[in-house]
């Protein structure tokens, strides 16, 4: 896969050189003792970067959801969370298969939210038959309504919703430092609401493996606990963090750069024939979707094996759907490439 373009997703992105040396030089330790010492400055970072009080470094976002999850839950409990959010759609159900949590999905808006009136009407009010609402999700960036950012201030009207009905608020910030980048404004201001927060290094960031989950020092000990149980104790895993360090270090503050090229993308797909753009409402960031239109003969894997050929790799999201999603390997070049062959393949 070495020259070709691969908008696949932002989670194919390879460790950088400076990555794969200070992953070379790590100083190490048990992390299971909690005395590696990259592990532990990197959840130090974390932490205060989000204004947490702790965070804990974990094998994969999904772990991190599935730990916050079982971390704020009882078996039986209900979450409220969206129908296209990746807890809900891609996390294998977790929830529901190893923590016994219930899943009370609400549909995501086109702008990535859930309206306030749908979370109100979704609390369970007391009763012997009802279960227990538990738990608020909200995922920043949304992933699939167009990796849309969502503001602070939304967050913090849910947060309150959350708090005033005596419910905890869970945030799957995978790409949070995207949806810092776009609002401008500051993660820590984006997850103050939220009592947990989950995000990756090994997405947009570049690391090539792990997420933070975050949270008071009481939740992230409880996490650590479950984190062992669910076979995420890692060992000499600074190798790991030293990546994840230069993540917080050098790749937050440039994740505009990926979104300007998404834009670039969309704005050339828009003229190439056979392609649908989504009408995407509010903050994007460094994902474009669109549809091919009826006219388009050829299939999605047809496609994908079209563009493979001309040097480019991309994903379906649905049967007539697609997803391209920009990152640090992506430059100008491969923005031009991409459109090129797009335009190739669909003249065919
Ligand atoms: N998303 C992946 C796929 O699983 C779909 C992708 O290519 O976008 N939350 C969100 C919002 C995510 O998009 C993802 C991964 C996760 C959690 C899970 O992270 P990992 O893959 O580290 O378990």
């Amino acid at each position: 896969m070495e020259n070709y373009v691969d908008l696949r997703s932002d989670t194919v992105t390879k460790p950088t050189p400076e990555m794969r040396e200070a992953m070379a030089e790590a100083e190490v330790g048990d992390d299971v003792y909690m005395d590696d010492p990259t592990v532990n400055k990197l959840q130090e970072k974390a932490a205060e970067m989000l204004g947490k009080e702790a965070s804990l470094f974990v094998p994969s976002g999904t772990m991190g959801n599935l730990l916050a999850l079982l971390v704020h839950c009882q078996r039986g409990d209900e979450v409220i969370l969206g129908d296209k959010s990746h807890i809900y759609m891609n996390e294998v159900g977790g929830m529901a298969a190893l923590g016994g949590i219930h899943p009370r999905p609400i549909n995501n808006q086109a702008d990535g939210t859930l309206s306030f009136d749908d979370i109100l009407a979704s609390i369970q009010p007391e009763d012997v038959h009802h279960t227990i609402t538990r738990l608020v999700c909200l995922e920043n960036t949304q992933n699939v309504c167009g990796g849309i950012a969502l503001s602070a201030e939304y967050t913090r009207a849910v947060g309150k919703i959350a708090h005033d009905h005596h419910l905890y608020l869970h945030l799957d910030g995978a790409r949070i430092f995207n949806a810092a980048a776009v609002l401008g404004v500051s993660a820590k201001e984006l997850v103050e609401p939220a009592d947990s927060v989950m995000f990756c290094l090994s997405k947009g960031l570049v690391a090539p493996v792990g997420s933070m989950l975050a949270g008071t020092r009481k939740f992230i000990a409880r996490a650590r606990h479950l984190r062992k149980m669910v076979g995420g104790g890692m060992r000499q895993v600074g190798v790991l963090a030293a990546a994840g360090l230069i993540s917080l270090e050098r790749m937050t503050g440039r994740l505009a750069q990926d979104h300007a090229r998404a834009g670039k993308l969309a704005e050339g797909l828009k003229h190439v024939k056979g392609l649908v753009l989504d009408a995407v409402e509010g903050s994007s960031t460094n994902m474009v979707y669109f549809n091919l239109g009826d006219e388009v003969r050829l299939s999605v894997n047809q496609i994908i094996e079209e563009m493979k050929k001309r040097g480019v790799l991309v994903d379906w999201a649905g049967p007539r759907r697609f997803r391209l999603v920009t990152h640090y390997w992506v430059d100008d070049a491969g923005v031009e490439k991409t459109l090129q062959a797009f335009a190739d393949v669909l003249k065919t």
